[in-house]
């Protein structure tokens, strides 16, 4: 008992002191920032990643990743708080590993815990007493105590005594300014109290607030809440786009009015359809969970169904826009103004504004589009490449369809010299009001 106290003590210590070393597997848009964030709180960091070009790059000081500076980055590798590596091997060096892998579903819309399970079975492979595991990836509930657990209890280890392990769901949200993975709350879920505990004391000093929840599974929820909390408002305002479309009233107007109320609701705005790597993904993996325990999750399929409608509902005002002017889709040429599933970030995961251009080209319609974060992208084997949005640009098309309000784009451009336009982002009328 007294070797197991001192492993627990020993940890105290090394968060006390700074002296832990953090590995953090999966140096992407939640990886990075983290590994960032922790070298920042004094921590000695080593990231890992599979694929290669990114282990360069970080090592090189320059960063991948939109919300990380290359400034920072650089000077935290210069000074050796951050190095990156592709050798699994090398987890046995660290104190604390922090795994921040994607979590996509398949095919069949069913989890693909793929990439844990292969951080996991490295991780089996070299763990070691005194070692902490905090998985950060949104998953089902169970996957912590179900996946980790035993692959850390090998070998004798005991989970909560020789090693700790705890599920904190990663929060950052890409491009937002304000809310950036050190001052986000951070929620931490230990298998046991002594992982509490430990993995309390280690993060710390690298977030403005911790909210440690009473299990794994508990933290594991509070993502999936979030996340489908977002999922079925968006889904109610996209169905109050086509309540609205029926009976001939401005959703906007209306949602603008609702959102004066100072209590009791919560603005949000209809779309394209859901795009990202996040929600349109993760209440499925709640739904996954719910009907293996023979119960259906009613609102994340309904919210599912009507995100999923959106982009056709839109492909649909554009076809009315150019009928307007005696046009079909076959032979038009539509501009497709923004790419990235949402504004101000380069991402295009799951963006409905591929959605809107492949039934548009299905339906025969020549597609161009300007976005200026993504200056091209191939899709269905066709390589696009952005069009500087220039009055010719704008005059030549048939019709506009706005799937992504980036602040950068000139609006007052787009209103000038568009023959008709298609805004599914009300952007013309906020930002030209
Ligand atoms: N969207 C709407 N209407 C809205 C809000 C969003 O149509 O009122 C669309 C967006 O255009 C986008 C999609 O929904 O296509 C997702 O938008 P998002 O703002 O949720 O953006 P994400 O997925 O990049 O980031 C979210 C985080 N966002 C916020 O909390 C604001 C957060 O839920 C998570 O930290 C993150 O996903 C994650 O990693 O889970």
């Amino acid at each position: 008992m007294r070797d197991r106290m001192s492993i627990e003590q020993e940890l105290l210590r090394k968060a006390k002191d700074r002296s832990a070393t953090f590995g953090v597997i999966g140096l992407g848009y939640v990886g990075l920032p983290l590994a960032v964030e922790i070298a920042g709180a004094g921590y000695r960091v080593l990231g890992f990643d599979v694929n290669p070009d990114v282990v360069g790059t970080v090592n090189s000081g320059a960063s991948h990743i939109q919300d990380v500076s290359s400034e920072r980055l650089a000077s935290l590798v210069k000074d050796g708080r951050i190095a990156a590596t592709g050798e699994m091997a090398r987890l046995d060096e660290v104190d604390v590993i922090s795994i921040c892998v994607p979590t996509p579903l398949s095919k069949t819309k069913d989890p693909d815990v793929s990439y844990v399970l292969a951080v996991a079975e490295s991780v089996t492979n070299t763990v070691r007493k005194g070692q902490v595991v905090v998985l950060e990836s949104t998953t089902y509930p169970g996957t912590t105590r179900e996946l980790l657990l035993p692959r850390l209890e090998v070998r004798g280890l005991r989970v909560g005594e020789d090693v700790f392990l705890a599920f904190s769901p990663e929060r950052v949200d890409p491009g937002n300014k304000a809310w950036m993975t050190r001052n986000t709350p951070k929620v931490l879920g230990g298998v046991t109290k002594a992982c509490r505990r430990v993995i309390a004391a280690l993060y710390q000093p690298v977030f403005d607030q911790l909210v440690p929840v009473s299990s794994p599974e508990a933290a594991e929820l509070v993502k999936l809440l979030e996340n489908t909390f977002r999922s079925v408002n968006i889904g109610l305002a996209n169905e109050m786009t086509i309540v609205c479309d029926k009976l001939g009233v401005d959703v906007w107007e209306v949602i603008e009015a609702a959102a004066t109320k100072p209590f009791g609701f919560m603005k949000f705005t209809p779309g394209p359809g859901l795009g990202g790597h996040c929600i349109p993904i993760d209440p499925h993996y709640l739904a996954w969970k719910m009907r293996g325990l023979n119960y259906k999750t009613r609102f994340i399929e309904v919210a599912g169904e009507v995100n999923s409608e959106m982009p056709a509902f839109w492909v649909r005002k554009v076809a009315e826009e150019l009928n307007a002017d005696s046009k079909s889709v076959r032979g038009a040429t539509v501009l497709v103004l923004g790419i990235a599933y949402k504004k101000d970030v380069d991402d295009l995961r799951e963006s409905p504004a591929l959605d809107v251009i492949r039934l548009l080209k299905h339906q025969g319609a020549v597609i161009t589009y300007h976005d200026p974060h993504v200056p091209c992208f191939t899709d269905e084997g066709v390589v696009y490449e952005s069009l500087d949005l220039t009055p010719e640009v704008l005059s030549t098309a048939d019709c506009v369809v706005i799937t992504t309000d980036h602040s950068k784009v000139n609006w007052a451009v787009v209103r000038d010299h568009a023959r008709r336009v298609v805004d599914t982002r009300h952007v013309l009328e906020e930002s030209l009001s």
